[in-house]
């Protein structure tokens, strides 16, 4: 099927026939047939997708094989390839990942593949192997994408692995179908259909996920409704986690804290309580029943008026700990987001994270991760990284990223965030000395995560806007390797989603590149945050001084008075310079050096500024 994509909904995954003759030819000469080794469920996927894209890039019929008679494409995992009957011999990635992970069960290893050119007599072969059968799929993708990119393929030497264990999109949908800062629709889970009516997007939506490396979905809105634990929700979620598998996602669920009262019928929620914990015990147990490879829980806790464990008197590892027991003899992890700002532990919201969480390093049970987010207010469009990053050596810290532009003019503004995001992955938190980046932190060889608040919606370009979609890729493929760059995920985006004219690549890049830093000038330049217009975020006002809280008015945090503006986070103000690792907390202590960027964030600056003149 070959179409001009003009709708989206095709995403990336739009095959057009390959405008360059020179490399047309050249793959038509590599491929004359397909042979797909592998035959667990993934495989019909991946033969329905090489059917769908081969004809349609190549211009011609690619027939599938048994066994490889000429230049063929071979797909398997790295055993079905040892096993196949042909002279391939095995290369040296395939053997050496080939090792048990260091995790019990799937690892970043197995998610691993290679693909390799070799030549046998006369004949040449691409073989794709990947290290397990879930890593098939998101292997032929890559391979699929030297060919929508037009890459020169006759000396393919690739190898590939993600770097970052669990890649998720979190959903903050409402069970009503309702998305809280959704911008492209309603949610793409019809929960009053399932378990019995399976939309065949959900299929689509599995195939886009696979195809940048995602391999979990976290279904409900971390704000919370505790009907989604119900049987009757579970066996919806797991109807949904059916059609993921193959794909290789599994689901997360967002659990309401104060579920064992609103669905046991217990009179508290108290974590340290043996009802409670028992009560979580067996709904995890009914869970694993019913989704054997479920993922995990996300857990917004004490946070915006959600219940915790603080209710109770206890704290945050008493709850995170409770859960995380539950679903550690099952294999599943717990995120517990650091979205914490009770403006009773530190009147500046920059602080709160830190102050609750780093006197609990080293409290947690080994399946938690405590999730921040990028910056430590609220995906502002330029924040620095999270003073959390680095203050938590002995515990997991997975990353949040907002994916969909609740603060970058929604579906309406052209953002592209790659840029964003390498900068925050790669700044150096100077935690263990130079080189501890936001990254390597996020990567630690335990439990890894990287979390990504979806744009995507029933609207028939998934996202809103033709050029969101760029975003979801760009969080799937730095998720699955921070080391590449915004650019090159930008360009291929574009080759993949428009055209390879180079016209077109120029312009759409060059739209696409500097369109955040346009944004943050737009918006909140200097580093000034939290400027726009109350619920909705879209647009600015500046002026807004009426909420129930002073940290939820816009005049708190630019200060603007007869002396200047800015927020004082040196020691002079809040102090929250403190919190990050010297050299850093010298540099944004002052004035003299610290970043441009962030002038109007830390220091105590245009009002230094006026006092020294
Ligand atoms: O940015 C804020 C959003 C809330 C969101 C919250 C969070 C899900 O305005 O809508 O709630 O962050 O991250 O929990």
């Amino acid at each position: 099927m070959q179409t001009s994509n003009e709708d989206g909904y095709e995403l990336w995954l739009c095959y057009r026939r390959v405008e360059n003759d020179e490399r047309l030819a050249q793959y038509r000469a590599a491929i004359n047939s397909i042979v797909v080794l592998s035959t667990s469920a993934t495989a019909t996927i991946i033969k329905n997708e090489l059917a769908r894209a081969l004809p349609a890039l190549l211009d011609r019929n690619v027939p599938f094989a048994d066994k490889s008679v000429g230049n063929a494409l071979i797909v398997g995992t790295v055993d079905e390839v040892a096993r196949a009957p042909l002279t391939l011999t095995l290369f040296p990635f395939g053997e050496r990942e080939h090792t048990p992970s260091p995790w019990k069960g799937e690892g970043w290893g197995e998610g691993g593949f290679s693909i390799h050119s070799q030549q046998i007599a006369n004949n040449s072969f691409i073989v794709i192997a990947a290290n397990s059968a879930p890593a098939v799929l998101p292997s032929v993708f890559h391979f699929l994408r030297l060919l929508q990119t037009q890459q020169d393929i006759r000396t393919l030497n690739i190898e590939s692995r993600p770097r970052i264990r669990y890649r998720i999109l979190a959903h903050w949908d409402n069970l009503d179908g309702s998305i809280e800062r959704g911008y492209a629709g309603r949610s793409l889970w019809n929960w009053d259909e399932l378990p019995d009516k399976i939309d065949a997007r959900y299929h689509d939506y599995a195939c886009a996920c696979a195809s940048i490396g995602i391999n979990g979905a976290c279904l409900n809105n971390v704000n919370a409704n505790a009907q989604s634990l119900t049987t009757e929700y579970l066996e919806k979620t797991a109807a949904l986690a059916d059609v993921f598998r193959p794909y290789g996602i599994r689901v997360y669920l967002s659990p309401k804290f104060t579920a064992p009262v609103h669905l046991g019928g217990l009179s508290t929620s108290d974590p340290r309580d043996a009802k409670v914990a028992a009560w979580w015990k067996q709904k995890v147990a009914e869970i694993y029943r019913l989704i054997p490879d479920f993922g995990g829980f996300q857990v917004k806790a004490n946070s915006e008026g959600q219940p915790g464990p603080q209710d109770n008197g206890a704290n945050h590892d008493d709850g995170a700990n409770m859960l995380a027991y539950a679903l550690a003899v099952h294999g599943g992890i717990l995120l517990w987001r650091a979205f914490v700002y009770d403006t009773s532990v530190d009147a500046d919201r920059a602080n709160c994270a830190n102050k609750e969480f780093v006197p609990l390093d080293g409290k947690f049970h080994p399946n938690v991760l405590i999730q921040a987010k990028n910056g430590p207010i609220d995906f502002q469009p330029r924040e620095p990284f999270h003073p959390l990053f680095g203050a938590m050596p002995q515990t997991p810290l997975a990353l949040e990223l907002q994916i969909t532009q609740e603060y970058f003019g929604q579906s309406k503004h052209l953002v592209y965030l790659g840029g964003m995001w390498q900068e925050v992955l790669h700044s150096d938190t100077y935690a263990q000395g130079a080189g501890s980046t936001v990254a390597k932190i996020v990567s630690a060889p335990s439990n890894s995560c990287i979390v990504g608040v979806a744009n995507t919606g029933t609207d028939r370009n998934w996202c809103g806007h033709h050029f969101s979609q760029a975003n979801w890729y760009a969080f799937g493929r730095l998720a699955w390797d921070y080391e590449l760059r915004a650019d090159a995920i930008a360009d291929e985006w574009i080759r993949m989603m428009w055209s390879n004219d180079s016209d077109v690549v120029d312009t759409l890049k060059q739209m696409m590149l500097g369109s955040w830093e346009a944004c943050v000038n737009y918006m909140t330049p200097l580093g000034l945050h939290h400027l726009m217009k109350e619920h909705h975020h879209y647009g600015p006002d500046p002026g807004f001084n009426n909420a129930p809280r002073p940290d939820w008015n816009n005049v708190y945090y630019h200060r603007a008075d007869a002396n200047g503006l800015g927020f004082d986070r040196s020691h002079t103000g809040s102090n929250n310079v403190a919190m990050y690792h010297s050299p850093l907390r010298e540099q944004f202590d002052n004035i003299e050096t610290c970043p441009e960027k962030y002038l109007l964030w830390f220091p105590d600056s245009l009002t230094n500024l006026i006092k020294a003149a």
